[in-house]
């Protein structure tokens, strides 16, 4: 058996391949770089991040990206030797629109991307044909559309020499149901006789759904199945542990199973999915030329009996103290970062700027430096914050921080983070007479309050972010022991309420609030702590 999700946190839009006996993920990651994380499996269970595809300085540009948007959507598929990924940047002024990236190692370098300005729409996909001929598929509003937010799924040939759109246009569908919004995250597949259309639609909300069409040929008419829509949590009620289940992508074993990878969120203490959008694994079979999403209960179920082939070993945190593992993170494991190698593993995130962009491992060996910026989360711009996607219910992260304020204006610690207009802050400042505090501020609707403020001892200390449900206390440590700050109602934070896509990330946070600095914090070590068990 195995246990759904199979990549804990904000890993929404899954697309898998295969290659071999190795399976590859992709994720969108939108403002955060390294962008479009991948991962590595041998059993479509435990999954490994090796690398991300948007991992260099100047790829894209998400400098002016609001929360939420950047990096959508992606595909990743492999041809002939060479991996693809195609993918999306929605908003910012920076340059915008569908492009493709390559590699012929899954860990990297990828290519810088190529773009394809007359590519319109999000949610891109590639299907290379057993003629050897390429396509290129994705999403867009329709002109005129019959109702709201009706999308039309479009495909084009694709040039792989150039890598641009070649020949006609076809419009492929526009959802199974009369009225169904946001037909998007399509997918063609060749199963036997039939070219197979897999698409998501009803919003990637509560309403979320998967529908599939055929075609005996690749570039249509395709006729939806009649039992459309082949998965959906819609009619469960929001009372049910997942919801919004939806955005598959199709894989097949060696041995000759089909799987499919989709998200779905987890909503607790309340309609409040903190974690946001997270892969999950579900078996998939085929009757009458249709596939049946996890037959027998058509649900996304919390566990499911596992794909036909040995699981690998599950995350061992001692095997894997970098932290590559983004899942199969245990109930309850610890993560522990001592900062001690040369390179940040991959699940650290910048906000619009790589990690290395606002952080230094070479400046005082052994620990990360963060230099402050005056850019501060509120803003859309590129703040001197290093985080990682909350990926427990109940979770503990700690920091180990060296910082001495010159100012009031300057602050360093912790960040719990959704938009510029819904975050938690947990900061080591100057008080008016100087003296070191650490204050615990509450960002909601683009408001802040102070929830909470002591005076603090000298000399580096340990703050703590530790989450019960949506009550995330906010705590520092010294040799005198653990003293409580504040406790916050994350729910605030949580995208029903705040508005988003995404789930929390949680992350080490500096700044000079405007101010001209040349201060710096230094972290030793962090700590993540899950404990869902
Ligand atoms: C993704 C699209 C969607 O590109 O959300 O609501 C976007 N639908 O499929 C970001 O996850």
């Amino acid at each position: 058996m195995f246990s759904n999700p199979v990549l804990r946190g904000c890993y929404p839009d899954p697309s898998v391949t295969r290659v071999g006996s190795d399976y590859f993920l992709v994720t969108s990651s939108f403002e955060y770089l390294p962008g479009l994380p991948i991962f590595r499996s041998a059993d479509l269970v435990n999954w490994v991040q090796v690398g991300a595809a948007i991992a260099g300085e100047g790829q894209v540009d998400l400098s002016t990206v609001p929360s939420s948007g950047g990096l959508y959507a992606a595909t990743l598929r492999h041809h002939d030797g060479t991996f693809y990924i195609t993918n999306t940047v929605v908003h910012g002024e920076g340059r915008k629109g569908n492009f493709i990236v390559t590699a012929t190692d899954i860990a990297g370098p990828w290519s810088d991307p190529v773009w394809l300005d007359d590519a319109a729409g999000i949610d891109p996909s590639l299907f290379f044909d057993a003629d050897g001929r390429a396509w290129f598929h994705a999403t867009r509003l329709a002109e005129p559309g019959e109702w709201p937010e009706q999308t039309e799924v479009w495909l084009r040939g694709l040039d792989l020499t150039t890598l641009q759109l070649v020949g006609p246009e076809y419009i492929l569908w526009t959802g199974a149901l009369i009225g169904a919004v946001w037909a998007e995250g399509p997918h063609l597949y060749r199963v036997g006789e039939y070219y197979y259309l897999l698409a998501a639609e009803g919003g990637t909300e509560h309403n979320h759904a998967v529908s599939i069409a055929r075609s005996e040929s690749v570039t249509g008419p395709y006729v939806g199945n009649p039992g459309n829509p082949v998965l959906t949590h819609r009619t469960l009620g929001r009372e049910y542990p997942v919801v919004g289940v939806g955005h598959a992508d199709l894989v097949q074993t060696p041995s000759g199973e089909w799987w499919s990878v989709l998200l779905g969120s987890r909503p607790y203490g309340g309609y409040f999915p903190n974690l946001g959008r997270e892969t999950h694994l579900v078996p998939v079979t085929w009757e009458d030329g249709w596939p049946v999403f996890a037959p027998g209960t058509g649900r996304v179920e919390a566990s499911f009996a596992a794909p036909n082939h040995p699981l690998a070993p599950p995350f061992d945190a001692a095997t894997d103290a970098s932290g590559f593992a983004a899942t199969n993170l245990p109930d309850t494991g610890v993560l522990r970062d001592d900062f001690d190698g040369e390179t940040l593993a991959p699940t650290w995130n910048g906000v619009r700027a790589q990690p290395t962009a606002v952080s230094s491992l070479t400046a005082r060996p052994g620990w990360l430096r963060l230099p402050l910026v005056p850019a501060t989360l509120a803003e859309v711009a590129v703040p001197a914050f290093v985080g990682r996607r909350q990926q427990h219910q109940n979770a503990r992260f700690s920091a180990h921080i060296d910082f001495a304020p010159g100012s009031g204006s300057e602050g360093a610690g912790l960040a719990v983070r959704q938009s510029e207009d819904a975050h938690l802050t947990l900061l080591i400042t100057a008080g008016d007479s100087g003296e070191r505090r650490v204050v615990a501020t509450s960002r909601v609707r683009g408001l802040d309050t102070v929830i909470g403020d002591g005076v603090i001892p000298a000399g580096p200390l340990t703050l703590t972010v530790r989450a019960a449900g949506q009550d995330y206390h906010l705590e520092y440590e010294t040799s005198s022991g653990i003293f409580p700050v504040a406790v916050a109602d994350a729910s605030e934070l949580s995208s029903p309420r705040a508005g988003g896509f995404l789930g929390l990330w949680w992350g080490l946070y500096a700044t000079s609030h405007g101010a001209a600095t040349s201060a710096h914090a230094d972290i030793d070590w962090t700590e993540y702590v899950g404990a869902d068990g």
